[in-house]
């Protein structure tokens, strides 16, 4: 099949998901096109397979605002019609889903006709999508897609409680690829970042408010007053400065190390002990799923999408939003111990599991194959 991908090409789990999306599907013959404003960082090369197209805004200086819309709209007609695509896969609804319904609509004038499905991914419902001034163009974009699909039950929830669509919404969760990720730790990393034998928590986000990065380092220190501990930050984001300078003034930095936007997180998860998540709430929460897939177990808040992700007991241990003291005991139950961490270390990977990419994949071809009118149902 040959599929369109329109997604941010950042370092946000929606981006990351629909480029492995891409790269799995090609790596299974399909025919991939990536369609946004930049390369996706997580894109790796692969001949033949996977194709990308930029969408460049021209800066006219009337324009305050640049009409990004509109110029992947036309993108999207262009690669639809050179390329042959049997549809279009958007990943968070704004502004893709509705660009992706107005290159429907040109393409329905010229006799072409390009599906395309729909894939929620939180914020853009959540925060973002029910601010007032979109909302409107969301409802019509979700209700217009050939499909929906979001990736939580949660998150599906959401969207019934804060949009007034009635269209079925299908929950395909994110996953990764497990056999992708490193095996083993690095011991040599592991003795740069905990040089005396420190346990080492770790956090990844884009710094932003809804992640609470500064419950993270509330948490760090009071698990440091228990054992020996650093805690490493994986990110950047509006936030970052402001929490930098928290721990210089507070003399912390020797044990909290900022290590900056990652591409490959994967190596540093590895050598870690504990993954920290202590957002308002996640939709899914896809860097605590790679976490586990390193197997590095999850302390985090029982909100949102993350308990269909952790299991409470099994992958980490889940509390309330922002009781800091008991996700420090939680923390401290998983590292006091060698046969604990261990415990805790299994349980990771047997969440985990549950998402790996031969058992999501799937799942998109299957409604792929119906969106493009090769199965009936
Ligand atoms: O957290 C964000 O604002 C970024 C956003 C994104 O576009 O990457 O994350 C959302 O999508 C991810 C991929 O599906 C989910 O794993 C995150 O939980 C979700 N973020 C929130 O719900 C806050």
């Amino acid at each position: 099949m040959r599929i369109g991908i329109v997604c941010y090409p950042t370092f946000g789990g929606s981006g990351v998901v629909a480029t492995e999306l891409g790269m799995a599907l090609a790596e299974k013959g399909h025919t991939v096109h990536f369609i946004t404003y930049d390369r996706p960082v997580r894109l790796r090369e692969r001949a033949g397979h996977v194709f990308y197209h930029e969408v460049r805004v021209s800066d006219y200086p009337l324009f305050d605002y640049q009409p990004y819309e509109l110029v992947l709209s036309s993108k999207l007609v262009d690669v639809a019609i050179y390329e042959g695509l049997d549809l279009v896969h958007v990943h968070y609804a704004i502004p893709h889903a509705s660009a992706a319904w107005m290159a429907q609509q040109i393409l329905a004038s010229k006799g072409f006709h390009l599906p395309f499905i729909t894939t929620l991914h939180g914020t853009d419902i959540t925060l973002v999508g029910r601010d007032p001034s979109f909302e409107p163009v969301i409802t019509f974009s979700i209700e217009r897609s050939d499909a929906v699909t979001a990736v939580s039950e949660s998150l599906k929830r959401d969207t019934y409680a804060h949009f007034p669509v009635k269209r079925e919404i299908e929950v395909i969760p994110n996953f990764v690829c497990i056999d992708q990720y490193p095996r083993e730790a690095d011991p040599e990393l592991r003795a740069r970042y905990a040089p005396k034998g420190e346990r080492l928590l770790v956090h990844i986000s884009n710094f932003r408010p809804v992640k609470r990065v500064e419950d993270v380092v509330g948490v760090f220190r009071r698990v440091r007053e228990k054992l020996p501990a650093r805690l490493l930050l994986i990110g950047d984001g509006p936030e970052r400065q402001r929490i930098e300078n928290m721990c210089r003034s507070a003399n912390d930095c020797h044990d909290i190390l900022f290590l900056g936007k990652m591409t490959e997180p994967e190596e540093v998860l590895r050598v870690c002990d504990l993954f920290v998540l202590t957002s308002d709430s996640e939709s899914f929460g896809l860097a605590a799923l790679e976490a586990m897939a390193c197997r590095v177990p999850v302390v985090s808040n029982n909100t949102g999408g993350t308990p269909e992700v952790v299991t409470d007991g099994v992958g980490g241990l889940l509390s309330p939003l922002g009781d800091l003291d008991k996700m420090a005991a939680n923390a401290v139950r998983i590292l006091q111990d060698a046969g604990a961490l261990e415990g805790f270390r299994k349980g990771a990977m047997v969440d985990a599991r549950r998402f790996d990419v031969n058992a999501v994949l799937p799942r998109y071809e299957a409604l792929y194959d119906r969106v493009a009118g090769k199965v009936t149902v």
